[in-house]
């Protein structure tokens, strides 16, 4: 019996040490870089649960495969095995064991939870998640983008909401992911520690363009964000103006060069007869224009589903709808 369990003993230590060292040396392998300070608790956390999981599998697994090899039936034996009832002791430790691991993961997941959200800011972005795009602002300098330029070293807020169905922020390299929910507000606390350009990724399917529903986002040093905030104001021509707004808010729909995206196409878009699903027809003027953007259901274009979102007051101003207007009468075929 006891030379059994030395032979299982060693044979698990030996399975333990194998998955421990491919955990060791597979977890930058498979786990995206590290970019975050607040990912670094997310990574302990992860590191030590595969390791607890090497460890616990081990033990199983190699109780198991030994029990195979060395208890098999052999040539010439007849009849069933011994059977074995209660073992206090085995049985006590199989069920306290885990209840303490499992309340001491709780336990430090709490802690480093409430650590990553701690309500404390060095700067606020405003998330706004949309079919097909991300749009974020600046309140404290008044800038729009759809590309994320952030600083390295400063916690950032982002407060984050969705004008039509749920959307998911994901950078994997900061490891912290947020639901963009209609209706409400949620938020998450970066503080970026390696420059360069990493990817948004919708994490949450959202309707046709979800695949396409990126941003690219870049960490650079303070000073290059000081710089690039700088040269974020918005135009004051308005056919720059409407082009940058058009870029922000409808590209991710409408195509500039006649191609059919989800919606029609702006090239030409101006002087264009368009027939409603009702049969009915138009010239495409100014008002046209404006009710298309205000209240986007009034009338839905023939061929294309009326999935639009309606861009009310707090989103484009009468100013930037005239601004866009502007840029799409130079759209001309
Ligand atoms: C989620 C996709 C989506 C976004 C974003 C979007 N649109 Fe649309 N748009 C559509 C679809 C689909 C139609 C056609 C169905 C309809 O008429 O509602 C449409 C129709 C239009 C029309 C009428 C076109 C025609 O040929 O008569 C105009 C004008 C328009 N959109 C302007 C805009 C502007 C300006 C923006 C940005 C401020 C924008 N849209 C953003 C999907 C979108
Ligand atoms: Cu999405």
């Amino acid at each position: 019996m006891k030379q059994h369990l030395f032979r299982a003993i060693v044979l698990i230590l030996i399975l333990a040490t194998g998955l421990g060292y491919l955990v060791y040396t597979g977890f930058d392998v498979f786990v995206p870089r590290l970019a975050s300070a607040e990912g670094v608790r997310v990574d302990r956390l992860l590191r030590f649960q595969f390791f607890l999981i090497a460890a616990i599998f081990s033990l199983v697994v190699g109780f198991a495969v030994y029990a195979v090899f060395a208890f098999r039936r052999r040539p010439g034996e007849e009849g069933e095995g011994m059977y074995i009832h209660g073992h206090s002791v085995l049985e006590f430790s199989w069920t306290l064991v885990p209840l303490i691991i499992v309340l001491g993961l709780s336990a430090v997941t709490t802690r480093d939870f409430f650590w990553i959200r701690r309500p404390d800011h060095d700067l606020l972005i405003k998330v706004t998640g949309q079919q097909f795009t991300w749009i974020f602002e600046y309140p404290d300098y008044g800038i729009k983008s759809t590309e994320l330029v952030v600083p390295t070293g400063k916690r950032i807020k982002f407060e984050m909401r969705s004008v039509d169905v749920i959307h998911s922020f994901w950078v994997p390299e900061w490891r912290i992911k947020e639901d963009t929910v209609p209706g409400l507000t949620t938020y998450i606390y970066i503080t970026p520690t390696e420059e360069g350009t990493f990817k948004l990724r919708c994490a949450e399917l959202c309707g046709v363009g979800h695949a396409t529903m990126r941003a690219q986002v870049r960490v650079v040093s303070p000073e290059e964000f000081e710089a690039w905030l700088a040269e974020q104001a918005p135009p004051t021509d308005p056919v720059q103006l409407g082009q940058k707004l058009v870029s922000q808010y409808c590209a991710s729909c409408h195509s500039l060069d006649g191609s059919k995206k989800v919606g029609p196409t702006f090239l030409g878009l101006f002087g264009r007869e368009v027939t409603f699903t009702d049969g009915t027809t138009a010239t495409v003027d100014e008002a046209y224009i404006q009710e298309s953007i205000r209240d986007p259901r009034a009338k839905v274009v023939e061929g294309f589903q009326p999935i639009m979102p309606p861009f009310g007051e707090d989103r484009l101003s009468d100013e930037e709808i005239d601004a866009i207007i502007a840029f799409l009468k130079t759209l001309e075929k």
